[in-house]
């Protein structure tokens, strides 16, 4: 049953409570295993690569099986629909469109004294994509790493994916991964696979960035690894929050509050509603669309342990609560979502009025759905081009300028005891004056 709450000292500690799920005793002692997997899969490569799969996965794998091979990647495409091939593009052609909007351009300025600066943007030389296996093997998860990785212009791009029964992979993940632009598949998963992406094994190559969601323990390893290779961020289950007004259609945000809790019966599905009815009606509703639901006790769950609904005094209230929630995901089902939205902080992707369904965002319109979860977005945002690019910064002087400042860099060198910074100066300034300044 989906709890109604209006007692305004109990709102705050459930939101917290809910925010804070993922903090688990269990994670130093699984911190453990993932390390160890980490140091053998950098001593022994491969060998320790088919080893955890036939402990974690069940697979027996060759070492020549773990690279998924042309004729696997072809026959997936025999495998999926005409229709599922059909979105796969559709939704690709959009993720693609919108992120090359979004490509920051290199940039010089032109200042007095021809001093020239700027910042150049170059991509990372290799990332690796994880791929989860089992009920969170999916497609539209591939199209949004692998994507802005290549419109960023990395040039060499790999997915890692755990093999499922007969060491077989989701072909419809294949699809979407070729139409991506990604043909270098290896048939690895969890921590093993990270450490792979890590730090190169006989058939791996070392990537740069590691970005896609994973278990428990592949985030643990990816924050173990990180500073080896950049990551794109610590994916916690998923979650969304609602603000709805009475003008709000009960039928669709109880819909919507479990197309979240469908995921994970550890996501998260909020309402604050200004309207006591709607509450209701909401709550009825998901009882109602719960009962022949197929994923039906995974959803439950996620409904009786995180999700609420809370019922707030104004919409003013609702985006107070809401930033100190810092949703992953927020709809704003309200009459006037432009009014609303401007009173919004923190949130990973912001849906506005009744025909915006999260689904939207999660498959096709463009935007990334890998956002930051648990309240990372008070600080972080969406996956994008630039979690592939990095930037280097550009600084010309000629003699006139560097003349100009080399009193002020010799005090700063002088102050911080470094003089040979200072000397690097004035032998350029002062060709004829004393290395050291000592004169
Ligand atoms: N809502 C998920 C993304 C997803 N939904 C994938 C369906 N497939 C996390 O943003
Ligand atoms: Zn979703």
């Amino acid at each position: 049953m989906l709890r109604i709450i209006t007692q305004q000292a109990e709102v705050r500690a459930e939101l917290q409570r809910i925010c804070d799920r993922t903090h688990d005793d269990q994670v130093v002692h699984k911190e453990a295993t993932v390390r160890e997997v980490l140091q053998a899969v950098k001593r022994q490569g491969d060998r320790a690569l088919l080893h955890y799969t036939a402990e974690f996965d069940h697979q027996n794998l060759k070492q020549e099986e773990l690279r998924v091979s042309g004729s696997e990647l072809d026959a997936a495409y025999q495998q999926v629909s005409k229709e599922l091939l059909d979105a796969i593009r559709l939704a690709c052609r959009q993720i693609e469109a919108f992120h090359r909007q979004r490509v920051p351009k290199s940039w010089v300025h032109f200042g007095e004294d021809e001093i020239v600066l700027g910042k150049r943007y170059t991509p990372v030389d290799k990332a690796g994509l994880y791929v989860p296996g089992g009920r969170a093997a999916y497609p539209s998860t591939v199209l949004m790493n692998a994507v802005p990785a290549k419109v960023a212009g990395v040039p060499r791009r790999v997915m890692v994916t755990p093999p499922g029964g007969e060491k077989s992979i989701h072909p419809a993940v294949l699809v979407a991964a070729q139409e991506a632009g990604i043909e270098e598949i290896y048939r690895v998963g969890g921590a093993q696979a990270i450490a792979a992406l890590a730090y190169g094994t006989e058939t791996i190559p070392k990537v740069n960035v590691i970005t896609g969601p994973g278990n428990i323990y592949v985030t643990l390893a990816k924050k173990l690894v990180y500073g080896t290779v950049g990551i794109d961020s610590l994916a916690g289950p998923s979650e969304v929050l609602v603000i709805a007004d009475e003008t709000a259609n009960a039928t669709y945000v109880a819909a919507d509050l479990l197309a979240q809790a469908e995921h994970d019966p550890m996501a998260a599905a909020i309402l604050l509603t200004t309207d006591a009815e709607l509450a209701k009606k909401v709550q009825a509703e998901v009882e109602q669309q719960l009962e022949n639901h197929p994923r039906r006790t995974l959803t439950e769950k996620a409904i009786a342990h995180y999700g609420l609904i809370v019922i707030v005094d104004s919409l003013e209230q609702a985006a107070e609560l809401s930033n100190e929630f810092a949703p992953e995901h927020l709809e704003l089902e309200v009459a006037e979502p432009w009014e609303l939205v401007e009173k919004i902080r923190h949130a990973g992707a912001i849906f506005l009025g009744s025909s915006t369904p999260e689904a939207v965002g999660d498959y096709l319109a463009g935007p990334n759905h890998t956002l930051p979860t648990s309240g990372a977005a008070r600080y972080a945002s969406a996956l994008g081009v630039e979690t592939f690019l990095k930037h280097s910064s550009l600084i010309q002087y000629s003699p006139i300028a560097l003349q100009k400042v080399a009193g002020a860099i010799e005090v700063l060198a002088k102050a911080e005891g470094l003089p040979s910074h200072a000397a690097s100066v004035r032998l350029r300034t002062q060709p004829k004056g004393d290395t050291w300044g000592m004169e």
